[in-house]
């Protein structure tokens, strides 16, 4: 039986992923689900971000279904990293995927009606860039400090995100870089852009420096298919992608390693602390990232299901307050339970 592991993880992660899972049951998944306790809680107690009896039983499983991780009380950094960014990059999740697919039109902030069928991509690399953590502080604490965060590009990381991203677009790439300021990192993603190009001559591709996509996003993103980008790019772009379809709450995540076929899939939101355990957190994104596992399992049908009932219930009203509706986090999951069983 299809094993997955179960990461709530802290505040407004512990509401949405017990929806995510009661959708998946109505949808009539077949797994086997096992919770571990990853959490601020057990990280003040113990020190240890992840236990190092769970870490074994996280490689075990097919999936994992994960909520949000960090917390008021813990302030080093040592805790994200060690939790989230070593699942990424220890299990070598170096894409990351990040939809914005607009379920109704009453959700974009954006004016013009011929600007709202946004279904768009972002195909952000989840392994290297600026998050790998290399650097250092020299003089801490003093008016003389130095601060060096190092930005790892390689040829392996950068040819495999982009041949991904040429490899799910069906019309256009569009590749973006801060190559006129970043000439060391941006010259071999170019490279590698260009080269990779030249190998799908059915697939259209421009280049975009992160400033003007940004500006492009917001004139008009449904010009837009696949972008393909470094890691702090991508984590920038979509949060604003995720506006455009209807906030934070609302927008899903998967971390993939498509050759060992390993993934872990999360909402983009956060730990939300301003609104977690007063049943107000939307947990329509955590359900879609559930969506986008069973599809990464196999279960295209069932993925499309979930995503239909999903459509249904915000197109009905039946969402939380930031989508202009009433209904409570769990309300939300049992109304789009309901549509799977109905
Ligand atoms: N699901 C995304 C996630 O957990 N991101 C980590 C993060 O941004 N944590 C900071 C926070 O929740 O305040």
């Amino acid at each position: 039986m299809t094993k997955i592991a179960v990461l709530p993880c802290d505040g407004a992660g512990k509401e949405v992923v017990p929806e995510a899972i009661k959708v998946l049951r109505a949808a009539g998944a077949n797994f086997e689900f096992e919770e571990f306790e990853v959490n601020a809680d057990q990280y003040l107690r113990t020190g240890e971000p992840i236990p190092a009896a769970v870490w074994p039983q996280l490689l075990l499983a097919d999936s994992i279904l994960f909520g949000a991780v960090g917390d008021p009380r813990v302030n080093d950094a040592a805790y994200l990293a060690g939790v989230l960014l070593r699942l990424r990059f220890e299990l070598d999740l170096y894409v990351n995927l990040r939809p914005a697919r607009l379920y109704d039109d009453r959700l974009s902030p954006l004016r013009r009606e011929d600007r709202r069928k946004i279904d768009l991509l972002i195909v952000r690399e989840n392994t290297e860039g600026l998050y790998v953590g290399m650097g250092g502080r020299f003089k801490r604490g003093t008016d003389q400090e130095v601060a060096i965060q190092e930005d790892l590009n390689t040829a392996l990381g950068v040819s495999r995100i982009v041949e991904y991203a040429f490899g799910v677009a069906h019309r256009e790439v569009v590749m973006v870089d801060k190559s006129n300021a970043m000439t060391y990192a941006g010259a071999l993603w170019q490279e590698r852009w260009k080269a990779i190009a030249e190998k799908h001559p059915n697939i259209k591709t421009r280049h975009l420096y992160v400033d003007a996509a940004a500006m492009q996003l917001v004139r008009d993103p449904t010009q837009f298919e696949v972008i393909v980008t470094g890691n702090l790019f991508g984590d920038v772009l979509s949060d604003l992608t995720a506006e455009l379809i209807g906030g934070m709450g609302i927008a899903p995540s998967a971390n993939i390693n498509p050759e060992s076929k390993r993934g872990l899939f999360e909402p983009v939101h956060g730990t939300a602390p301003d609104i977690a355990g007063r049943a107000l957190v939307n947990p329509i994104g955590a359900i879609l990232s559930a969506s986008m596992m069973v599809r990464h399992l196999g279960h295209s049908d069932m993925a499309d299901a979930i995503e239909g009932a999903v459509k249904s219930a915000i197109r009905a009203g039946d969402c939380t307050r930031d989508l202009g509706g009433s209904l409570s986090t769990h309300e939300v999951g049992d109304a789009v339970s309901k549509r799977l069983r109905d």
